[in-house]
């Protein structure tokens, strides 16, 4: 931005940002000042509110100078960076994390105590920022986390939703969605710009003009606009003095939209305009993994990547830069194929507006993209009719041929009249519509492409994308996906990271392979109870957490079976289920002894896209089953199965910490990488898990003798689908699986009636897409093992060490490394 050109003399003037002293009473001053001149009310008359905005504020004071500097920094070493797309970030609440990443978290808890304040309240009262589904919305926070502690130059880009992800309630057992108003009490982390607005235009037709130099051209006129305010919030470092920026953009009617319409003395129809246009990023798509091709969502993808792309050029870069140097400056991170929009819009923006040749802009535009798959279920990969996208893009529908047409060009040289390669190759699906594959689009476009675990970057060349993997050598690799320690190690357990500090020393937050040094630990017989006590301690907290939020309790002597993460069949959660079924009536049945099982507490957090039937059916079914077990008298307490609505961030840094077993199950093949995972083992907890995703590399590093591996391998899982599967050839084979699947059909959860969850029971015997019935045999088996390993209480504790200690590969600092080293070649600046 430039210079205002002020001539300052007062001596606080000169620095760029004063920053408040880190003492406790300097502290309080500001945290006072910000309460009184801020939210305008004094600390007797405060509300809760008011002290968590007073406070956000004034930690934020202390991450000012940092924020500038970095900034300044930036703008004059001009060192290449990233620019990360997604639609989705899933933040998670943000105070906690500023007063780490500022160490200030000792002060504040003391200077606050001084006022009367306990720092615990404040930071419950956040709302967190939920723009995100799951795993790929939160993958996006943990890689800026660790670009900011590694200093490596990042701007996240993204959409500030008005509404973010639903809030999950259960109505007698099913959800039933709320709108998530999280901005309802105020948004003490953000600093909106909106003189730094962009005009994002839609729609229209293209026409062909000619300019001075007598070159044709070819031009897009507009129907339509909206403006794209930019949101500022600051992603911290870990005590390391940088703050990097994360851009969310939010839609806001032009006012030159409202007054054309004004004009005319429509005023009904000038404030539906507004509404029409405000709509694009009023709210999150809920849908994870499972893309509807509705065109607001299309709207929403060209909304950030247009203005995060004009951004970019025209406020990051000096005026005079040479675009040609731009992929010595930059490359944009395309978080699966929600921005790839951004493809077309650069190549534009280099053509239409800056002038430049096709071939110059393409080298260019080849150079400065790179693109990450998130799925390898054929239903999440994207496309976009070839209608709609002309309709919304004329111009970039064009730009999408003539690429597509350069490209098969180069194919039909390499493999000659192929027909049938050409088709499965082209950018353009014929069938069963005219449509952009988007991911084509990203890999043709993209510098390189990546998977996101070993496995899935494997499947992704060899079964969803092999025709570009054998003409482009070299262009596919793999970046196993990561998690922050600093949120999920340190401030969601600081029980355990005090005992880890205490054993290996500090230095393990920002390089993890550190914990290591706690393999020798796991023979240390007093360590173990201190990790034993830990792991208690934790359940106690999640016990309260639970209880005051949902009612529910959580016994610290039972083996604490987690299964967290969007309700999706090929998850299956309908296979863990139908464990706690069959262990259930097994007791009931006699077959075996209340007293005589291991005493569980089987944790579900799962929300369902509100348009995925199936989904929520078996969230229903999940409920149903816990009410029954719960009250049981039979079971004897032996098993609790509880599912708190609305499982997020906040409640999985409580969860997390306290879980003994982790469930990892979905069929082989499926799962591209999980994140959550990763997670667990980092928190001590053992896996459940099949050979999949991000799983076969925690195995191989935690070692078999520490996880529980099950069910079919991806090629077996081929291998049966060739075949035939028939799934109710194992209800027939298998006596344990039809008096669990009988049990349900039976009406036992639904008070006699049979019908109420007869599509579920239907669905596993006649249709069972992701082949649960076919792992259920050796799921309960695999959970025999657990129970087994659950009563040797000191190999258990051996085991959840090991895990702990051999988890410092999932660091997301390791995952940015090698983005670094295999796509971007950003060397971390100073
Ligand atoms: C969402 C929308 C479209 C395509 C994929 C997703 C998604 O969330 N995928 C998930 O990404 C995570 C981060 O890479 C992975 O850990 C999950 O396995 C994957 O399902």
């Amino acid at each position: 931005p430039a210079s205002t050109g002020l001539v300052a003399t007062h001596p606080l003037a000169l620095a760029t940002v004063n920053s408040p002293p880190a003492s406790v009473d300097g502290f309080v001053r500001e945290f006072l000042r910000e309460l009184n001149f801020g939210q305008g009310v004094s600390l007797q008359g405060s509300t809760v509110n008011d002290q968590y905005l007073a406070l956000a504020r004034t930690v934020r004071h202390y991450l000012m100078a940092r924020w500038s500097e970095t900034l300044r920094r930036q703008r004059e070493t001009q060192a290449k960076g990233v620019a990360y797309l997604s639609a989705e970030y899933l933040l998670g609440r943000q105070l906690g994390n500023a007063l780490l990443a500022t160490d200030l978290t000792d002060i504040v808890g003391e200077g606050l105590a001084q006022c009367g304040i306990d720092l615990a309240d404040l930071r419950a009262q956040e709302v967190e920022p939920g723009l995100g589904n799951g795993g790929l919305g939160r993958l996006a926070a943990c890689f800026i986390d660790s670009l900011a502690t590694m200093s490596v130059p990042c701007i996240g880009y993204g959409i500030r939703y008005e509404y973010g992800i639903f809030r999950q309630t259960f109505v007698e057992g099913r959800q039933v969605e709320q709108p998530d108003s999280w901005l309802a009490l105020g948004a003490p982390w953000e600093f909106p710009h909106p003189e730094n607005a962009r005009l994002i235009s839609f729609g229209g037709s293209v026409e062909t003009t000619t300019d001075e130099a007598g070159v044709e051209r070819r031009r897009w006129i507009p129907a339509w606009d909206v403006n794209a305010v930019p949101y500022n919030y600051m992603v911290p470092g870990y005590q390391n003095g940088r703050v990097n920026t994360l851009r969310l953009w939010r839609a806001q009617a032009t006012d030159a939209f409202d007054l054309k319409i004004f004009n005319s003395g429509d005023y009904e129809e000038a404030v539906r305009a507004q509404t029409f246009a405000e709509n694009i990023s009023k709210v999150l798509y809920p849908e994870d993994s499972t893309p509807q091709g509705k065109e607001l969502r299309l709207q929403q993808q060209y909304f950030f990547v247009a203005a995060s792309i004009g951004d970019f050029l025209d406020q990051q870069l000096p005026e005079d830069f040479d675009l040609t140097k731009l992929p010595e400056r930059i490359i944009f991170q395309l978080n699966d194929t929600h921005p790839v929009i951004g493809v077309p819009e650069l190549m534009r923006v280099l053509v239409d507006e800056r002038g430049l040749e096709w071939d110059a802009a393409w080298a260019i535009t080849q150079k400065c993209f790179a693109y990450t798959c998130h799925t390898l279920l054929p239903e999440a990969l994207e496309v976009w009719s070839v209608d709609l996208l002309g309709k919304l893009l004329p111009r970039h529908l064009e730009i999408i041929y003539r690429i597509n047409d350069d490209f098969l060009a180069e194919v039909r040289e390499r493999f000659g009249d192929d027909e049938l390669r050409i088709r499965r190759m082209s950018i353009i699906a014929e069938h069963p519509e005219r449509s952009v594959r988007m991911a084509y689009l990203a890999t043709v476009a993209g510098s390189k492409v990546n998977g996101v675990a070993a496995l899935h970057s494997q499947l992704l060349r060899d079964k969803v994308l092999p025709d570009f993997d054998e003409f482009y050598p070299g262009k596919f690799t793999n970046v196993t996906n990561g998690i922050t320690p600093r949120r999920f190690l340190r401030l969601a357990n600081p029980a355990l990271s005090e005992l880890i500090t205490d054993a290996i020393g500090v230095g393990w937050l920002t390089d993890l392979e550190r914990l290591r040094g706690l393999e020798s630990y796991a023979e240390d017989e007093e360590f173990r109870e201190r990790f034993r006590d830990v792991k208690a301690a934790n359940k106690r907290r999640l016990d309260a957490v639970l209880r005051e939020r949902d009612g529910f309790t959580v016994h610290d002597d039972h083996l604490l079976d987690v299964m967290v993460k969007r309700l999706h069949e090929y998850k299956r959660q309908s296979l863990k289920l139908l464990h706690i079924v069959t262990t259930y009536d097994r007791i009931i049945s006699g077959e075996v002894a209340a007293a005589d099982v291991t005493p569980r507490t089987f944790i579900f957090g799962a929300k369902a896209a509100p348009g995925y039937k199936m989904a929520k059916e078996i969230i229903h079914l999940i409920n149903a089953v816990g009410s029954v077990v719960n009250a049981d008298p039979r079971v004897e307490d032996r098993l609790k199965v509880i599912f708190p609505p609305n499982y997020n961030v906040t409640l999985a840094e409580k969860v997390i910490p306290a879980a003994d077993l982790s469930e990892q199950i979905s069929l082989a093949g499926k799962e591209a990488s999980g994140t959550g995972n990763m997670k667990f083992a980092l928190n001590g907890a053992l896996t459940i898990g099949t050979d999949d995703g991000a799983n076969v590399e925690i195995r191989e590093l935690v070692g078999n003798d520490n996880f529980f591996l099950f069910g079919m391998l991806e090629p077996q899982v081929e291998e049966l689908q060739t075949r035939g599967y028939v799934p109710s050839s194992f209800y027939e084979a298998d006596a344990g699986l039809r008096r669990a699947i009988d049990l349900i059909s039976s009406g036992a959860f639904s008070g006699g009636d049979r019908s109420v969850f007869e599509p579920v029971v239907s669905n596993l015997l006649y249709e069972d897409r992701f082949m649960v019935l076919a792992d259920y045999a050796a799921y309960i088996e695999a959970q025999a093992r657990v129970d087994a390993a659950y009563s040797d209480v000191e190999g258990w504790t051996r085991s959840a060490i090991l895990n702990v200690a051999r988890s410092g590969f999932f660091s997301s600092d390791r995952s940015m490394r090698d983005y670094i080293e295999r796509i971007w070649g950003t060397p971390p600046s100073i």
